[in-house]
């Protein structure tokens, strides 16, 4: 009998699902694993691989108790095959099918359903490590390194993840699928990633910060959404990602936030107090507040377009049927059918942009954003009170729905972060103070120089209030292998 709370460590894969005694299921995955160990191998420079870093792992899915931390080498990595622990008595939570007992198995009717959207979520997570596979190179502290692996591991566990589902109840076209989760790459032309903020490029570390903080946050909310569905072996997956996905997002939070407080640091040490004197600030080897702003505005908004159209049919369906449910959806005090509820969606007539109620069941994707815009403007307002704290005169803001979107309704028009429908003509011109120009990029590149001694970061990032692991601020988080 396998343990369902701790993971068993006697199989090539470490899980909880029993795997030792699901041969079949077990094989295919032992079949798959060199692909991926390819995959990983290709991906990360090598000093890395053969470097220590100390990581946590999963030895349990308890929430008390999940996490050991240590010295590992990235392709000892045990990922893993882990389930949140069975609920029991668990029913579909919406749709038509709502109050029935959960799936344990693949309702045929929903079954092309529910591939798509398990290899749609399978596809983000290499395709996030794919973007990040340089960043370890201009690394600001071991620190924050090991935070980057620590991320890059666990979105290859999630893809483990995903990969289990299909091989276990997909048969030969899940075994299909899984090998194109590996074929297609972030960027690619022949063979792209499937959602389009997953083929730009991640190419800074401020990058990555806003990345963890908005994506992963996107992330966030369609794990919630997919944990309640009512094929159970999906749920169960998705509670256990997020349990991983919290870290990811502190990840986020934190680097901003130290971003921040190292050039509001470095200004007032200066005696520098307009923000916008950017050659000046600059020169301290700081990221000015202005350049935070357009980077956060560029990610925030490919961000937006992760939740697809406004109005769609296929997140009607993906909830009618009980796949997909919202964002709490066991909290929201309704039918949880929305036959004939109705929801208000933005949208663009004559030229202006108004509101407009729709039913209910076929704005599901604007629902979850409206949850995610919410959500991710708590960061946000922490950013702000460090600003506030420094007594420098800047707020960053999060920009209206319809600014830079190509995605949905806005994706027709050109609106500014404040709400406005602008020309092309104006668009083109003004563009360049909301979204990084090159010269931007430029400048923060030329900050990513690696600093790699233990205890020390770079000039642009102040150093965290808390180690990982509640470490000390001398402690080696990675051991480099020195080649
Ligand atoms: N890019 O009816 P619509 C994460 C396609 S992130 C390209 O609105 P739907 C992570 C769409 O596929 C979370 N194409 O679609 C974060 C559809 O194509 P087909 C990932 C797009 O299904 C950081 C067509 O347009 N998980 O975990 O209602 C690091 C019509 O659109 C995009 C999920 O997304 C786009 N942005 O909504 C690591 C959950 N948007 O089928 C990991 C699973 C739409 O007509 N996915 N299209 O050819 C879903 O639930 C839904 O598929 C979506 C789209 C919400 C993505
Ligand atoms: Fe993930
Ligand atoms: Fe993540």
């Amino acid at each position: 009998m396998t343990d369902l709370l701790n993971v068993s460590y006697d199989t090539q894969i470490p899980n909880n699902v029993g795997l030792s005694s699901d041969k079949k299921v077990l094989k295919a995955l032992e079949r798959w694993h060199p692909g991926y160990i390819n995959w990983w191998n290709d991906l990360i420079p090598k000093n890395f691989q053969d470097s220590l870093i100390y990581l946590r792992t999963a030895v349990s899915v308890d929430p008390k108790g999940w996490t050991k931390f240590d010295y590992v080498k990235m392709p000892e990595y045990r990922w893993g095959v882990l389930l949140a622990p069975q609920v029991e008595d668990r029913r579909i939570p919406c749709g038509e099918n709502a109050g029935e007992l959960a799936w344990q198995e693949v309702p045929g009717e929903y079954r092309s359903l529910l591939r798509r959207l398990i290899v749609i979520q399978g596809d983000t997570e290499p395709g996030s490590v794919e973007q990040q596979r340089f960043l370890g190179l201009t690394s600001p502290s071991l620190y924050d390194m090991r935070n980057l692996f620590q991320v890059n591991v666990e979105e290859g566990r999630h893809l483990w993840a995903m990969v289990y589902l299909l091989f276990k109840y997909f048969g030969r076209d899940g075994r299909e699928e899984a090998d194109d989760l590996l074929r297609r790459s972030s960027g690619s032309e022949e063979a792209p990633r499937m959602l389009g903020a997953f083929n730009e490029e991640t190419p800074d570390w401020l990058s990555f910060f806003m990345f963890t903080y908005f994506t992963d946050r996107d992330g966030k909310m369609q794990l919630e959404a997919l944990a309640q569905s009512g094929f159970d072996p999906l749920s169960r997956t998705c509670r256990f990602m997020l349990t991983e996905e919290a870290h990811h997002m502190f990840v986020g939070e934190t680097g901003v936030g130290r971003t921040i407080q190292a050039t509001v640091d470095a200004m007032n040490k200066a005696g520098i107090t307009d923000p916008y004197d950017i050659d000046k600030i600059r020169s301290l080897g700081v990221i000015d507040l202005p350049t935070i702003q357009k980077k956060l505005n560029l990610h925030y908004t490919l961000s937006l377009d992760l939740f697809g159209n406004e109005v769609s049919t296929n997140a009607a369906n993906a909830f009618n049927s009980g796949i997909k449910g919202r964002y709490m959806e066991m909290r929201i005090k309704d039918d949880h059918k929305l036959n004939n509820d109705k929801y208000p969606v933005r949208t663009v007539k004559d030229g202006a942009i108004v509101s407009e109620e729709v039913p209910a069941l076929t704005a599901i994707n604007m629902r979850l954003r409206d949850d995610y815009v919410r959500d991710a403007a708590g960061g946000v307002g922490r950013w702000n009170k460090l600003i506030a704290k420094s007594g420098v005169d800047f707020q960053l803001k999060i920009p209206h729905e319809g600014f830079h979107r190509q995605i949905g309704v806005f994706s027709s028009v050109a609106v500014d972060p404040d709400g406005n429908i602008l020309s092309s003509e104006d668009w083109l011109e003004k563009s360049k103070d909301w979204l990084p120009t090159k010269a931007d990029g430029d400048f923060i590149q030329s900050l990513m120089k690696p600093c790699f001694e233990v205890g020390k970061y770079a000039s642009w990032i102040a150093p965290p209030k808390v180690g990982i692991d509640n470490k000390p601020g001398d402690f080696e988080y990675v051991k480099l292998h020195m080649a």
